[in-house]
């Protein structure tokens, strides 16, 4: 049984749940989060990620954090050869848009999320947002060019590397910015709205 500590509105909570979902993996969520890592952590949460922050998986004795190294965990222990691509070369191909979302797409993006979801009306940033349409534009339109004739971001089917982008995807499309038109993303994203696990974990109030 697996167990998986974190808040359900929490972008990274949200790829582990939509990977346990599309898998039907029996689990227990445990509602954690929003506090800790500013209040130092719990010492009995902080002996599990010493970050303090969700997502934590916790399967048997083994303790993951880190969500896109969840997301590989639970791609490679439990789909082997499906979410989880077996060959290196095509793996690559996935696992590149995990570190890609990480290191350029969500940065592009989060310090608008947090203004506009996050931050009092009067405190609000908006040359910050400003600046955050333009390079999540530029982020999205990269990603668009990648999409261009694959349905899923490594080829024909989904795999891990589709995860992270979808639950950035679904922030983005959420936000109250201005947005780029990037048709080849949003027919991807409609693809991912049709499933079931992705609307259920990730398609759900920002705040
Ligand atoms: N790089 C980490 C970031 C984890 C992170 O910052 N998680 C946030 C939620 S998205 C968190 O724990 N915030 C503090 C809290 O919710 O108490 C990952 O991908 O897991």
């Amino acid at each position: 049984m697996l167990t998986l500590y974190g808040r359900p509105n929490s972008l990274n909570v949200q790829k582990a749940m939509w990977v346990i979902g599309e898998l039907g993996l029996a689990h227990t969520r445990v509602e954690i989060g929003r506090g800790h890592r500013e209040d130092g952590g719990e010492p009995w949460f902080r002996a599990l990620n010493p970050n303090g922050t969700v997502p934590v998986l916790v399967d048997g004795d083994r303790v993951i954090w880190e969500s896109n190294a969840v997301v590989r965990y639970l791609a490679a222990q439990y789909d082997p050869g499906g979410l989880w691509p077996e060959h290196p070369g095509a793996r690559s191909e996935t696992d590149r848009w995990m570190d890609w979302q990480q290191t350029v797409l969500l940065p592009s993006f989060n310090p608008a999320f947090w203004q506009l979801v996050r931050t009092p009306e009067a405190e609000r940033d908006l040359d910050l947002v400003r600046r955050c349409e333009h390079a999540a534009d530029r982020a999205f339109s990269l990603l668009d060019q990648a999409l261009d004739g694959r349905a899923f971001v490594a080829g024909a089917r989904l795999t891990m590397g589709d995860i992270p982008l979808g639950a950035c995807a679904y922030r983005w499309y959420q936000l109250a910015i201005r947005r780029t038109q990037v048709h080849n993303v949003a027919d991807w994203y409609a693809r991912l709205c049709a499933r079931p696990a992705f609307r259920d974990h990730v398609m759900v109030p920002l705040s």
